[in-house]
C-alpha cells in the first residue's frame, strides 16, 4: 500500500496477480484505474544522474556537488552541508546530534544571521526513505535561506536526512523502501522500524504495527531506534525557542496538523487551520494549478497513525505550529515523482515556510 485515505488507495500489485485482483475488485464495484503501468521503468527514468565529468565541473566550480535537477546521494547532501558551514560560519553551523543504526551522523544545519528575538524553526525531511522529493525539497530550502540571509527572521535547524541509512538503501537494494534499518529481533528477519511510529506520544497506538514485517513497525518501545532518540536528545538539550516544527514527507499534497493518533484536535487547532490555509493559499500563489494543498488534522485527512514526530512535537516539546507537510504529486507518480518536479515543489514548499515563519512571530 502506497498511501490512501476512506475514499481511495494506491497500491503496488505485482504483474502476475493484475487478472486476479482485478476480478476481485470488478466483483465487489470498486473503481480502479492503473496509474504506473510499468514501475520499473517509471524508477529508471525518475532521476537522470548527471556525468562524472558534470559532477566534477560542479565541484570545481561550486565546492559541493549538490545541485537541484536530480536527486543525491547522502554524502551529496552531507557534503554541501559540511561546504556551507565552512564558507559561511557567521551564518552557517552543522552538527551531529548522533548516528544512525548504520553508524552514519545525523546532521543538522543552523542557519541564524545573528537578529535578536526571532523565533525558531525546526525542519526535517527524509523520515522515510523512498520519499526522496523530501530531503531533495529541504535542501532547495537550505540553498534558498543561504543566498537570502540578510532577510532571515527566524533561526532555523535543519536535518535534511533523517533516515540516511534507509535513504541510502533505495539507491542501492530497494528503491521503494521505507523504514530505518534497524536488525531484526533474535529469530526474526524482518529489517527496519517505521521511524515515524516510533516517537515518544501515544506510541503503539491506532495505525501501528507490533509486527517487525510491516511497513508501519513501530519499533520495540518508543524511541527504540537511535535516530528518533538522536532527535529528542537534541530538543531536550537545546534553549532555542521553537515556535514551528515542519517535517516533509511524500505524497499527496497535504498540509497535516496534530493529531494523528486519532480524529481528535488540539485545542489551538483553529490557529493551526487558519496558519494551514494560508500556508496552503500561499503555495497555489507560488505554484499555480498543480500546487493544491489540502489542509486537516492528519488523521480525519489522512489516516489514523501513532507515535509520530508531529504529534510528540506539538504534545510533549508543546511546539505550536507543528505540520506534517505531504508534498507532490497527488498520485501520478507517487513516491517516483521524476526529477524535474524538485524546483518547483521546493518552490511551493518556501512559499508555506514563509507563512509558517511570519505567524511564528507574533
Ligand atoms: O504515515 C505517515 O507517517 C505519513 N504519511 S506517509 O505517506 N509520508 O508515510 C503521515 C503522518 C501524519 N502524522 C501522523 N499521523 N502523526
Ligand atoms: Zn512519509
Amino acid at each position: 500500500m502506497w498511501s490512501g485515505n476512506d475514499t481511495m488507495l494506491d497500491v503496488l500489485v505485482q504483474p502476475e496477480v493484475i487478472p486476479r485482483v482485478s476480478k476481485f475488485l470488478h466483483e465487489r464495484h470498486v473503481n480502479y484505474e492503473i496509474v504506473i503501468s510499468d514501475l520499473q521503468r517509471a524508477i529508471e527514468q525518475e532521476n537522470p544522474t548527471l556525468s562524472a565529468e558534470e559532477m566534477e565541473e560542479l565541484e570545481g566550480r561550486k565546492g559541493h556537488r549538490m545541485e537541484w535537477s536530480s536527486y543525491h546521494r547522502l554524502e551529496d547532501i552531507h557534503g554541501y552541508l559540511d561546504y556551507l558551514a565552512e564558507t559561511f560560519p557567521e551564518l552557517c553551523s552543522v552538527m551531529s546530534i548522533g548516528n544512525s543504526v548504520e553508524g552514519r551522523p545525523l546532521k543538522v544545519l543552523r542557519i541564524s544571521n545573528g537578529k535578536a528575538n526571532v523565533p525558531a524553526l525546526w525542519i526535517d525531511g527524509g523520515i522515510h526513505a523512498r520519499e526522496w522529493i523530501s530531503p531533495a525539497v529541504v535542501t532547495y530550502v537550505i540553498n534558498h535561506l543561504v543566498e537570502n540571509s540578510e532577510d532571515l527572521e527566524a533561526d532555523y535547524y535543519i536535518l535534511p536526512v533523517v533516515n540516511p541509512d534507509g535513504y541510502e538503501y533505495t539507491f542501492r537494494g530497494d528503491r521503494l523502501w521505507r523504514k530505518n534499518r534497524s536488525s531484526p529481533e533474535k529469530g526474526g528477519v524482518c529489517i527496519g522500524v517505521d521511524l515515524n511510529r516510533n516517537f515518544g506520544y501515544r506510541w503503539g497506538g491506532l495505525g501501528t504495527s507490533k509486527q517487525p514485517c510491516r511497513e508501519i513497525f513501530a519499533g520495540t518501545a518508543p524511541f527504540s531506534e537511535p535516530e528518533t532518540r538522536a532527535i529528542r536528545n537534541f530538543f531536550e538539550a537545546s534553549a532555542a525557542n521553537f515556535k514551528a516544527y515542519l517535517t516533509f514527507h511524500s505524497y499527496g499534497q497535504y498540509i497535516l496538523y496534530p493529531w494523528g493518533y486519532d480524529r481528535r484536535v488540539p485545542p489551538d487547532y483553529a490557529d493551526l487551520e487558519r496558519v494551514g490555509r494560508q500556508a496552503a493559499q500561499a503555495m497555489k500563489i507560488a505554484g499555480g494549478a498543480a500546487s493544491v494543498y489540502t489542509v486537516g488534522n492528519s488523521a480525519t485527512t489522512l489516516y489514523a497513525a501513532s507515535g509520530g514526530a508531529d504529534d510528540w512535537a506539538k504534545a510533549i516539546l508543546k511546539i505550536k505550529y507543528t505540520y506534517t507537510i505531504e508534498l507532490r504529486d497527488t498520485g501520478k507518480h507517487g513516491f517516483v515523482l521524476p526529477a524535474q518536479y524538485i524546483v518547483p515543489t521546493a518552490k511551493e514548499a518556501l512559499a508555506a515556510i514563509d507563512v509558517v515563519v511570519q505567524a511564528s512571530k507574533l
